[in-house]
């Protein structure tokens, strides 16, 4: 599939979808939108495919929302199904992708750029990377989820101050309050970000997989539902090659190899 704003590449397991609008950031216009989810569903697809890199090309990782877009849409343009046609199908996308999605923050995230990179499961950001939810600059709400996913990370206070003050949080802070799993020197960032894509893309894939839908699901559980979920996919994960796998690894007092199945 050739694409015109991301570039799509897979490599040992690891695809890696690179948003490419370097000049505006890689700022979201609607053909990027449209393009970078059917990237994901060409992931969900594709077994040889265990792990997804998202990055942005150039200093940016994305600038959000095209804003030279907005100013040319058309009188009665619906914002609320812009969202819902657009972003919100990528959103869920990627968060009904069963295989571990980490976002390689290599520049600025902000805006919508910022919501998809907390609908990532794993957050690698560059010392140079920044969070702005820049949405409030504009006189708007955060979307993209950003007041689902953020509050849940770094909690509601944290969240609303970024949100009404759409200050710039770097990366250190980023860490700090648990937005990002781990900060790495500039030097280092491509290294770091291709050490977890392997150690993601060589596990047990499954286990990963179904660990991402009983974490998502448990968010509107009891705990006795939750426990019971639970029972329900660990069954499916223990009848799984990975398992046998793992065990006899174990036993053997060997690295396991795992088959992702
Ligand atoms: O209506 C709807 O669709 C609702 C949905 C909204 C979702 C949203 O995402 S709303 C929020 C939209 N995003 C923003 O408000 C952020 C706008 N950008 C910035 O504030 C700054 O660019 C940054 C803080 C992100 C980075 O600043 P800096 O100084 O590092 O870079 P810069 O010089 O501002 O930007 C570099 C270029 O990218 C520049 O173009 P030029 O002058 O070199 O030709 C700039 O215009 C362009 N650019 C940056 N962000 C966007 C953009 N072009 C279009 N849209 C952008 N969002």
């Amino acid at each position: 599939m050739t694409y015109q704003t991301i570039l799509f590449e897979k490599n040992d397991g690891v695809a890696t979808i690179t948003l490419n609008r370097p000049d505006t950031l890689n700022a979201f216009n609607d053909v990027m939108i449209r393009e970078t989810t059917e990237a994901f569903k060409q992931c969900a697809r594709a077994a040889d495919v265990r792990c997804v890199v998202l990055t942005g090309a150039g200093r940016g990782f994305s600038s959000g929302q095209d804003l030279a877009d907005v100013q040319n849409r058309a009188e009665g343009f619906s914002v609320g199904d812009h969202l819902r046609h657009g972003y919100h199908r990528l959103i869920k996308r990627m968060v009904s992708l069963e295989k571990p999605i980490i976002a390689a923050v290599n520049g600025v995230a902000a805006g919508a750029g910022c919501g998809v990179a907390l609908a990532a499961d794993i957050r690698i950001a560059s010392e140079k990377a920044s969070f702005i939810l820049a949405f409030s600059r504009v006189g708007l709400i955060p979307d993209n989820g950003v007041n689902w996913f953020l509050p849940r990370l770094i909690g509601q206070a944290r969240a609303y101050q970024m949100a009404i003050t759409a200050q710039r949080v770097s990366a250190a802070q980023a860490l700090e309050w648990g937005m990002v799993n781990e900060v790495a020197e500039a030097e280092r960032f491509h290294e770091t970000v291709n050490e977890w894509a392997q150690r993601l893309a060589s596990g047990p894939s499954l286990a990963f997989g179904l660990t991402k839908r009983a974490m998502n699901r448990a968010w509107d559980q009891t705990l006795a539902e939750a426990l019971n979920y639970e029972a329900y996919l660990q069954e499916t994960a223990a009848q799984s090659q990975d398992y046998r796998e793992g065990v006899q690894a174990f036993l053997e007092k060997r690295a396991p190899r795992f088959a992702g199945k």
